[in-house]
């Protein structure tokens, strides 16, 4: 009874926790803080709860007005506590996709340590202009048959290019024609001539071997070359299209071209191609200055080459050019020693190499 009581008084009791309530749940800072009120309030052993179980101890008439008032406040607490909660609710939600959300515009991957060394990259400038003007690129292996790689191309077993001292010779099984390193690209053309029909419009890039070592000459070095064939294809042509290519690779727009009558086993006629530089104590500088550089030789295939790869040389005619890669990359990039190339040099390769992602070539980009 006298619990009973002490519930009754104060009067204002329900105001007391109506007050404390709303105090305390708008200060709640988190979730769990907002449980652990509404645990104290309405849970089991709960303030409110409490107040309800000692209504049983009340008369009739009393028990029911504080039981209505219990039932309202009840109701009060409950909404405020359910407003609160939605407000803390969206908050941590808020924050937890602010600590979990991936900033989508870091860099992908550290960056490269790596450089691409400058014989890939000129080669992929190479190919990249070539294929622009209708050219595939064309592979083939790196020891060959002395028939692909001299007899085909008209280069008969007394030229001094079958020298033991220029060509490495490998064992080989055939007894006929002794196993070589390819010293030119040029026995990928004779397969690609072997294999398919003209129209023929291919470059062969890759590595090609001659038994030389000196300041300018290195036993394994690159090579390009590009072979046309069709039915009309001529000099003008070739002309235009080395033209093209040197203004493109080299960035110039004006640079001019010379061509020099010369002399291949495998073209008739052939040139030897020279673009314009200038030369100021030692310094080559390329562009329309005057002095004249040797670059590259070309000529119309010969018409025993045709007919060695079964294509007539009454019906078909066509054009072919072969040029050094590491000379146009040391004139492009300002690399002054050939054999720095292969010495595999990382502070080398870091000073002249490419990050992998440059751009082949920025000199088409306009
Ligand atoms: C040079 C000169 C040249 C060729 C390569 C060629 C290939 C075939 C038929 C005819 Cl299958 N010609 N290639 C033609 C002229 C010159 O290279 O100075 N290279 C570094």
């Amino acid at each position: 009874m006298a619990e009973a009581a002490a519930n009754l008084n104060p009067s204002d009791d329900l105001a007391t926790l109506r007050s404390e309530t709303a105090l305390t749940v708008t200060a709640a800072a988190d979730l769990a803080a907002l449980d652990e009120i509404r645990v104290g309030i309405l849970g089991k052993k709960g303030r409110l709860t409490e107040m309800m179980k000692s209504l049983g101890a009340l008369a009739p008439e009393a028990r029911k007005e504080r039981g209505a008032a219990l039932n309202v406040l009840k109701d009060e607490m409950t909404a405020l506590i359910d407003a609160r909660q939605k407000i803390l609710s969206a908050a941590a939600m808020q924050d937890k996709l602010a600590r979990e959300s991936i900033d989508v515009t870091l860099a992908a991957r550290p960056a490269s340590e790596g450089r691409v060394h400058p014989i890939s990259q000129t080669i992929d400038e190479i190919v990249t202009i070539f294929a622009s003007m209708g050219f595939a690129v064309a592979k083939g292996p790196d020891i060959e048959s002395e028939y692909y790689n001299f007899e085909a191309l008209n280069i008969p077993s007394s030229h001094p290019a079958r020298d033991m001292q220029a060509t490495f010779f490998l064992p080989g099984t055939d007894p006929k024609y002794k196993t070589v390193l390819r010293t030119q690209t040029s026995p990928v053309q004779i397969r690609t001539m072997m294999g398919q029909k003209p129209p023929i419009r291919v470059i062969a890039p890759g590595r090609t071997y001659r038994v030389d070592y000196d300041q300018t000459h290195t036993p394994m070095f690159h090579q390009v070359e590009g072979l046309v064939i069709d039915e009309k294809s001529h000099m003008g042509h070739l002309k235009g299209c080395l033209l093209d290519f040197l203004r493109a690779f080299f960035g110039i727009a004006d640079l001019p071209i010379r061509f020099r009558p010369s002399y291949f086993p495998f073209t008739e006629p052939s040139a030897e191609v020279d673009i314009g530089c200038s030369r100021k104590n030692g310094e080559i500088k390329l562009g329309n200055h005057g002095d004249w550089l040797e670059i590259l030789g070309s000529g119309m295939v010969h018409p025993n080459v045709l007919r060695n790869c079964g294509i007539d040389p009454d019906h078909y005619q066509g054009f072919a050019f072969g040029m050094g890669i590491e000379r146009l990359a040391m004139l492009k990039y300002g690399i002054p020693d050939l054999r720095t190339f292969f010495e595999a040099d990382l502070r080398w390769l870091k000073h002249y190499g490419f990050l992998p992602l440059d751009i082949p070539n920025p000199a088409l980009k306009a």
